[in-house]
């Protein structure tokens, strides 16, 4: 039914048929409730279908009480009025063609990427956003051969998610192998995403393997989610245990600590589209554009409350000013009098403040200092 709806929705025309005979059934008179309560009704062309066979005994009266009106009679078997209906298709149509694809121009995509080693769960989390057995499911590492994109609207915005082929080890790849080249495909793949989900096995323990993935993911400068999978084979869970794994997680990807973590079962459909609100959040962020005004705020608050410390060198810094010159990922320049002299962890706590303030989630932030010049001003 979730699914009819989102058809619904996206939908420029609904053929309801009834059958003639029938009348309406019990999951008809449900679904016209749902239309009609959805707005959709002017959507709906009206058919009653089995005419002749209607004609000649009595069809069923109650189809007027259903707030459609007259159906349009059709004979699917005999092909009877199916040129009024194509016609009445046809009027309806235009108009919303048009609407149609003005929207799809300047709709904003957001692209997910799934990475993860092989068997890890990626296309089963696919099929469980989508709710389709559309991709290949099985127990053999490397179902997936080639990366492959599936587009669709979820709450009126359009994503695209990538599935992709499991990463092996390098060592364990022969060269020049298919799966070499699928390999590369998935690494291309993560070049045209906004957010790459990482996705693990959250029985078991995290190996050399996912820290390359994320290393690959981290040079590309991608937002990021870390997808603990499989939640359902961990038993006994108690109230702490997403806990005690979240703390694991962070452990061992300490340098991914801004990314958000989410445990999900793509088996059980436990949590899967709650990827997609958080893939939404996560492409506001990466497209933050902050003015400088914004900024010259924040930086005579942070020193204020901080003042920042020296790093190298007996010259004390001073930090003139922080623009925001590009975004997706935000990239910010921090003028200094001298960019050697300012303490790393000085800039780390300025990132952290930055991602704080402006609620920059699960992407990165890149900075960079500058030498402060008076034609800066
Ligand atoms: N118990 C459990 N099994 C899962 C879950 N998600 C996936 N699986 C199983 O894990 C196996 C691998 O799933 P796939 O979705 O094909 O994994 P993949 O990451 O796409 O694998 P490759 O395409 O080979 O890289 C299948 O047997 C799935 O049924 C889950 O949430 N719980
Ligand atoms: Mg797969």
């Amino acid at each position: 039914m979730k699914q009819a709806e989102q058809a619904m929705k996206d939908a420029d025309l609904l053929l309801l048929v009834i059958d003639l005979m029938e009348g309406a059934t019990p999951v008809d008179k449900e679904l016209i409730k749902k239309i009609i309560a959805q707005g959709f009704k002017e959507k709906i062309i009206f058919v009653g279908n089995k005419a002749e066979t209607a004609k000649l005994k009595k069809y069923d009266n109650s189809i007027y009480r259903l707030g459609l009106g007259e159906p349009l009679f059709v004979s699917a078997a005999s092909g009877s009025g199916t040129g009024d209906l194509l016609d009445k298709i046809l009027k309806k149509l235009p108009n919303k063609k048009l609407s149609v694809s003005k929207i799809k121009e300047d709709y904003p995509i957001i692209k997910i990427v799934l990475l993860g080693k092989p068997n890890v769960g990626k296309s089963s989390l696919l099929n469980s956003i989508l709710r389709e057995n559309q991709v290949i499911v099985s127990d053999i590492p490397h179902t997936t051969r080639e990366a492959h994109d599936t587009e669709f609207i979820y709450q009126d915005q359009k994503f695209i998610i990538i599935d992709t082929a499991g990463l092996r080890k390098k060592s364990k790849v022969q060269p020049n192998s298919l799966e070499k080249k699928s390999i590369n495909k998935s690494l291309a793949a993560l070049k045209q995403g906004d957010v790459a989900i990482l996705v693990t096995e959250v029985n078991k323990k995290i190996d050399a393997q996912d820290k390359k993935i994320t290393q690959e993911i981290l040079e590309s400068g991608k937002s990021v989610i870390i997808v603990a999978n499989k939640w359902d084979l961990i038993s006994d869970k108690e109230t702490n245990t997403i806990k005690e794994y979240e703390n694991y997680y962070r452990q061992t990807f300490p340098y991914l600590w801004w990314a958000p973590i989410i445990f999900i079962s793509a088996k059980y459909h436990l949590r899967t589209r709650k990827l997609l609100d958080l893939a939404k959040e996560i492409k506001k962020a990466r497209e933050i554009k902050i003015s400088d005004s914004q900024l010259d705020k924040f930086l005579k608050q942070k020193i204020k409350q901080h003042q920042p410390s020296r790093g190298k060198g007996l010259k004390n810094p001073y930090i003139y000013k922080i623009i925001q010159d590009k975004t997706n990922p935000p990239h910010f320049i921090i003028y200094v009098n001298d960019p050697t002299i300012l303490h790393f962890s000085y800039i780390r706590f300025l990132q952290n403040n930055l991602r704080k303030k402006f609620n920059i989630i699960g992407t990165p932030i890149q900075i960079e200092l500058k030498k402060w010049k008076n034609k800066n001003i």
